[in-house]
């Protein structure tokens, strides 16, 4: 993708560990990566379809110098944060920072930190089976609206789904959203897991009856296999409470271990 590029901003911040990194200040040089289709912009000749590089900077100005952080590695993460959320436009940034009069006795350069964030795109299936199903869905929904630095973009239909796995359990209902989010995959997770317990979710059986189940589905193309997460979710295919809320917002979507479309996976599920 194309970039937006602010190389070496130099300004005087009183950030470090140090009291007197704090008092005295120092010399710090960022360098910002933007990506961006800037193609609109080039073509029409026109500001409109872009990101101002002069508005970026003076923001980054302002947090700079409105703050004292310890640590140059919270300066880049919440100068990335401001920007991925202050311009819409921007779907990834690489924030660079270097000290060059960093207190340290030897000969240097610099010493920086370097780091890269991004909008993620994310599917999340939703179920309820106990109370009010399909208000615990909503409720659900509303409580990821409202977490920090995420956004709800889609939402499928409630479905009635006979219960899977577990079979003398009532009835679910199930959806699938789509979220954009900066949250990592296990940030996200603890996010979510929260909302469960908020809404009085208690674990006992395995696939046993729930106020709220929240599970992610897929994260981007990521794959990952920890031991409390696995991405994308390890029985999405076998699945149609899940398959077919999701193809109706995301058919096309394909599955990064499958190499198949979400709307093949669903029509050749039994
Ligand atoms: N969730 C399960 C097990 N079985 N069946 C339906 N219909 N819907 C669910 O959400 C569901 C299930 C474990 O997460
Ligand atoms: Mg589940
Ligand atoms: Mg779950």
């Amino acid at each position: 993708m194309d970039k937006i590029i602010i190389k070496d901003l130099e300004l005087i911040g009183n950030h470090g560990v140090f009291k007197e990194e704090k008092k005295l200040g120092q010399k710090f040089l960022i360098s910002v990566e933007m990506k961006t289709d800037t193609s609109l912009a080039g073509k029409n000749d026109d500001l409109n379809y872009s990101t101002h590089y002069g508005m970026v900077a003076d923001d980054i100005e302002k947090l700079f110098l409105n703050n004292s952080f310890n640590l140059i590695e919270t300066c880049a993460e919440k100068i990335a944060n401001m920007i991925l959320v202050n311009y819409p436009l921007i779907k990834e940034v690489t924030i660079n920072i270097k000290k060059p009069w960093a207190p340290i006795q030897k000969h240097f350069e610099f010493v920086g930190v370097e780091i890269n964030r991004k909008w993620h795109t994310v599917y999340l299936s939703l179920g309820s089976n106990i109370g009010a199903k399909k208000d615990n869905l909503s409720k659900a929904i509303e409580l990821i609206k409202n977490l920090s630095n995420t956004e709800v973009t889609t939402i499928s239909s409630f479905l009635e789904t006979e219960p899977y796995g577990l079979k003398e359990q009532d009835n679910f209902f199930n959806a699938c959203i789509e979220i954009k989010t900066l949250f990592s995959p296990h940030e996200l997770l603890h996010n979510l897991l929260q909302i469960e317990k908020e809404m009085g979710r208690i674990r006992t059986i395995k696939w046993g009856p729930r106020v709220i189940d929240i599970d992610i589905i897929l994260f981007d193309n990521l794959i990952l296999q920890d031991d409390d997460l696995a991405i994308p979710h390890p029985y999405m295919c076998d699945r149609m409470f899940v398959l077919k809320p999701l193809s109706e917002i995301a058919p096309n979507i394909i599955h990064p271990l499958e190499n198949k479309t979400i709307s093949f996976l669903k029509n050749i599920l039994k």
